[in-house]
């Protein structure tokens, strides 16, 4: 940290966000609570994609992940010292309704119900996520979510999940990063279920958006009047390479299958018209039902937004299978100088500050949650016991400088939640990546706070960061 800034040379500035401003963890159930065979938790997509050989790096698994499932206390305890006021997690699917079909699983509920209690216990709000990725293995073999039936059945599992939780939740999320459910799982087939069908990609999407909006009619008809109901989408910074027309059109083009498609259903009824152009090729669109669009609308109290990197588009072509069906032969991703984390994505919160401004004017009447943010980065515990990480504090405080410009400008963010209290299993990636502001060895399970984990704690003490010196990075 400068004792001065840089380039005035004037002393730092403490940011301060609003009272009541929400300071979160985010996690999820595949990639951190293991016990995946447990009290009658039956595999999803992700047990049989990390099972197959090939798929994920290094043959690991969720099978064990950071053991959550047996040290959710020790957990649940960490978080309350770094002093956060709430706590992002996942309910497992195939944990509370294996199979996807029948009854509630009353064993997997009760996991959800302890660490509820807990959390309240701590006086940490939990918020929870329906579905984050784990979808029954059964409902794939059945079609998966280009499958209409899909949507029913989430339905049915967000009710039975309300309906033995919602006591005690009072924050909830349909679904986390619909693109990549949709996009990694069912196009380019980088994530479960590892299929690359284009046509079937964009049936996955819809199909979401139509579980989204059924689930959100489930939910409010279990929850009290109070509950917060939220969709989290993984929104695309796109930004043109030039302001040429080719480099804009390609941009359009991913704002309109990263974006729009979500964005345009969920909050005005209505598809995208230059999509379902861009796509004519790979289908006609008939499996949207008269009433579906307007089901997607049901109204929803916030949208999460999570942020990692911008989207630089050019035109061009760029391989197939992509996450991007349709656009392969129109646009190209360059790749651009500057800093970047363990995953190669660059470092740049001026994307988010886009992406929260461009919100403001998108959907002026939304409120917004940052839901996820955060880096990788290779992390090692020195000889002293301690994780020095001092690039993700920076990432860190300039994507907060960042959330605090952009709220400024007139941005309705109420909280931010980081990307990840634990490093944990990272998809395709294994375990290599790390998330976490709490070290893992995934060997003895031992829990480390990485130097990131105080900075969060002093920063959630004081309300807000002390400002990164420059606006887009903390040079
Ligand atoms: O780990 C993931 C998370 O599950 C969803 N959002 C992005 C994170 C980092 O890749």
């Amino acid at each position: 940290m400068t004792a001065v800034d840089a380039r005035t040379g004037t002393p730092p500035t403490q940011l301060r966000f609003p009272d009541g401003f929400r300071w979160g963890t985010a996690t999820a159930a595949y990639q951190i609570e293991g016990a995946a065979a447990e009290d009658g938790r039956t595999p999803s997509i992700w047990d049989t994609f990390s099972h197959t050989p090939g798929r994920v790096r290094n043959g690991d698994t969720g099978d064990v992940a950071a053991d959550h499932y047996h040290r959710m206390r020790a957990d649940v305890a960490l978080m309350k010292r770094l002093g956060v006021s709430d706590y992002r997690f996942s309910v497992a699917w195939p944990r509370v309704q294996p199979t996807g079909r029948g009854p509630a699983h009353q064993k997997g509920l009760d996991f959800y119900r302890r660490l509820t209690d807990e959390l309240l216990g701590a006086g940490i709000r939990p918020v929870a996520t329906l579905y984050h990725w784990d979808l029954p293995q059964e409902l794939e073999d059945a079609g998966g979510w280009p499958q209409r039936e899909s949507a029913d059945r989430f339905a049915r599992y967000a009710q039975l999940t309300a309906e033995a939780l919602g006591d005690r939740v009072a924050t909830w999320t349909t679904l986390n990063e619909p693109w990549c459910a949709a996009f990694l799982g069912y196009a380019s087939g980088e994530h479960a279920p590892g299929r690359t069908e284009p046509a079937a990609a964009l049936r996955a999407a819809h199909h979401l958006n139509l579980a989204h909006g059924r689930a959100v009619q489930a939910l409010r008809a279990a929850l009290p009047p109070s509950a917060e109901i939220s969709l989290t989408l993984n929104l695309h910074a796109v930004r043109p390479l030039t302001r040429s027309d080719a480099d804009r059109d390609a941009a359009r083009r991913i704002d309109a299958l990263g974006n729009r498609i979500f964005l345009d259903p969920v909050f005005h009824g209505r598809l995208p018209q230059d999509l379902v152009r861009d796509t004519e090729a790979l289908t006609d669109w008939s499996f949207v039902r008269d009433g579906d669009l307007r089901t997607a609308r049901e109204p929803i109290d916030s949208l999460g937004v999570n942020y990692y990197a911008p989207t630089v588009v050019a035109a061009g072509t760029c391989p197939a299978p992509s996450p991007w069906p349709g656009a392969e032969a129109h646009v190209r991703f360059p790749r651009l100088p500057g800093p970047r984390t363990a995953m190669d994505w660059p470092v740049d919160a001026e994307g988010l500050y886009e992406l929260l401004t461009g919100l403001r004017d998108r959907l002026p009447d939304v409120p917004l949650l940052v839901t996820e943010n955060g880096a990788a980065y290779e992390d090692h515990v020195d000889p002293a016991g301690r994780v020095r990480d001092p690039e993700r504090i920076a990432y860190l405080r300039a994507h907060l400088t960042a959330v605090h410009r952009a709220m400024a400008r007139g941005a309705d963010v109420r909280g931010y939640f980081l990307w990840s209290l634990l490093d944990n299993f990272e998809w395709a990636y294994g375990y290599g990546k790390r998330f976490g502001i709490v070290h893992v060895d995934f060997g003895t399970q031992r829990r480390t706070p990485k130097d990131s984990a105080r900075w969060y704690a002093d920063v959630i003490a004081r309300g807000g960061p002390i400002a990164c010196d420059t606006p887009g990075g903390d040079a």
